[in-house]
Parts: structure tokens; sequence; C-alpha cells
């Protein structure tokens, strides 16, 4: 069995369709994590959705931002937005399965077989993987009851910008969601930026790329993220010193789309056939 972990794919599906062509992609012998983000702004976000869905056990999915996204706005907890392309699905007539299905993904996959940990975006540095862990099964936990419009409703926004294990209700979960499917920079202490959005080295001082923060708990295990379609601009050495795997190329934007085959760690990519966009 070989596994791949592959990046946000925003309704690329022709992309995703070449890729597994390149790989020789086989459903019998081998496994696919995808990074999150199937879904917005791309042209065939129910393609992605189908596709992925209908995977089964061949496919692991972490939850992104636009995921939850598109479950907001179809339970009218949220507004759709200007630039969301989600109409296909919310018109779609199979799309309370791929809703059901979409809802029960996690934020946090780890293999310790592999010894790859993935999240959509990132982990704040006073989380252990083991408490990582706990405060992803609490959102999905959530997720997965009749809790999950008020979840969807009250998600949205930049505050708290510092975790408290003494957190509750509404802001405990805004802030761990907004860890796992947002998370790009953090101080020291671990106090998120939020509004900071450019590639590293853009961001004013004291914040960090979450990954380089040194006090980051996590620093011990290989993590794979998606996100930050201009993360990979940064230092390499950085990215191996941190044990971390970027893997969104901005195939939205029309970039390019990677598998990462996990067992050795061999890149495989295939260019966007999108337009280019200087966006994210
Ligand atoms: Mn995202």
């Amino acid at each position: 069995m070989t596994t791949y972990a592959i990046g946000d794919l925003q309704g690329c599906v022709e992309e995703l369709t070449e890729l597994l062509h390149r790989i020789r992609f086989n459903a019998r012998r081998d496994r696919l994590w995808f990074v999150g983000d199937l879904v917005n702004r791309g042209p065939d976000s129910l393609g992605v959705l189908r596709f992925v869905a209908g995977l089964g056990d061949a496919a692991i999915t972490v939850l992104g931002n636009h995921d939850l996204h598109l479950l907001a706005v179809a339970c009218g907890m949220a507004r759709p937005k200007r630039k969301d392309t989600l109409d296909d699905i919310l018109r779609a007539p199979d799309r309370h399965r791929l809703l059901e299905w979409l809802r029960r993904r996690p934020l946090l996959h780890r293999d310790r077989r592999l010894g790859f940990a993935m999240v959509h975006a990132g982990l704040p540095p006073q989380w252990t993987l083991t408490e990582a862990a706990a405060r992803a099964a609490e959102v999905e936990s959530t997720l997965a009851s009749r809790q999950m419009p008020a979840l969807l409703g009250s998600m949205y926004g930049n505050q708290p910008e510092l975790w408290d294990k003494r957190l509750r209700g509404d802001e405990r979960l805004r802030f761990i969601i907004n860890c796992f499917t947002r998370l790009r920079y953090c101080a020291e202490d671990g106090r998120a930026a939020w509004e900071e959005k450019g590639p590293p080295g853009t961001q004013p001082a004291p914040f960090k790329p979450w990954y380089a923060v040194q006090s980051r708990k996590t620093r011990r295990t290989r993590i794979l993220f998606g996100h930050w379609s201009t993360v990979h601009l940064g230092s390499r050495q950085d990215f191996r010193a941190a044990n971390v795997f970027p893997l969104d190329r901005g195939c939205v934007w029309g970039g390019a789309l990677i598998a990462l085959r996990l067992e050795d760690r061999k890149l495989f990519r295939v260019a966007s056939h999108q337009p280019r966009v200087f966006e994210d």
C-alpha cells in the first residue's frame, strides 16, 4: 500500500484526475490523504466532492475553512460570499449525502506507522499532538451532533487570539477551528495574527509562521498542511527544521497541484489548468 498526500483542490477536478493518472493511483492498493478545502473558488467543487466521497476508505480528508463555509451556507448559518462557487453543490440532487459525508470528516489525522499528522492550516505552539487530537475531537463531535448549525453560525471571527484552556463555549470552539483551518502566523507566546496572509517574511514582528515558533510542542512530528498557497516561497531549511510539509501550491490560482508520496517523500506535480490570479 502506498499513501499520497494531496494539496488543496478547491474544485480543481481536472488537475486531480491528471495527478492520479500520473501517480497511477489504484483505489484497491493505494491511499490518498487530502489536506482539506476540497471546494470553493474553483470550477467544479461538486465534481471534487463526489469523487473524494466516492473513494470511501481509500481516502482521508481533513476539513478546511472552505469546507466548513460550505456546511455553514448549506444550513443557512452563513451568507454566500461574492466569490463563492458553491451553487452547484447546493443545487445537487445528492447534496444531502455529500454534506452528511463532509460534516463527519476530522480536523486532524495522524498515522503513527507512517509517522505523519495532517491538518488543513496549523497548530498553536502550546498543544502537544495528543492535546491537538482532543481539541479536534471537541469540534468533530459537535459537527456530528444537532449543535452543528449553532457551531457553524458562531465560528466566524478573529477572537480569541490566544489559547487558554479555561476558554469555554463559542470562544473555545472558534479558536480551535481557527487554528486547524486558518492559522498562518503566531507569536512565540502563541498569539495568532489571523489577518496576516502574505508569504513568510512579509509579516510584522513579533509574528512567525506557526511552524517556526521555537516552543511548538509538535516539532518532533512530521506535519502535512495546506491552506497557505504562498508558504512554499518561504525557506526550505525552515520547513526541514520544523518537520513540516506544505502542500498547497495554489492550484485554484493558476499554480500547481502536488502529491507527496509519504513512504519516500517523493513529490509529484501537475500544472494548474486555471488562469493565473495573484490572490489568496
Ligand atoms: Mn484554506
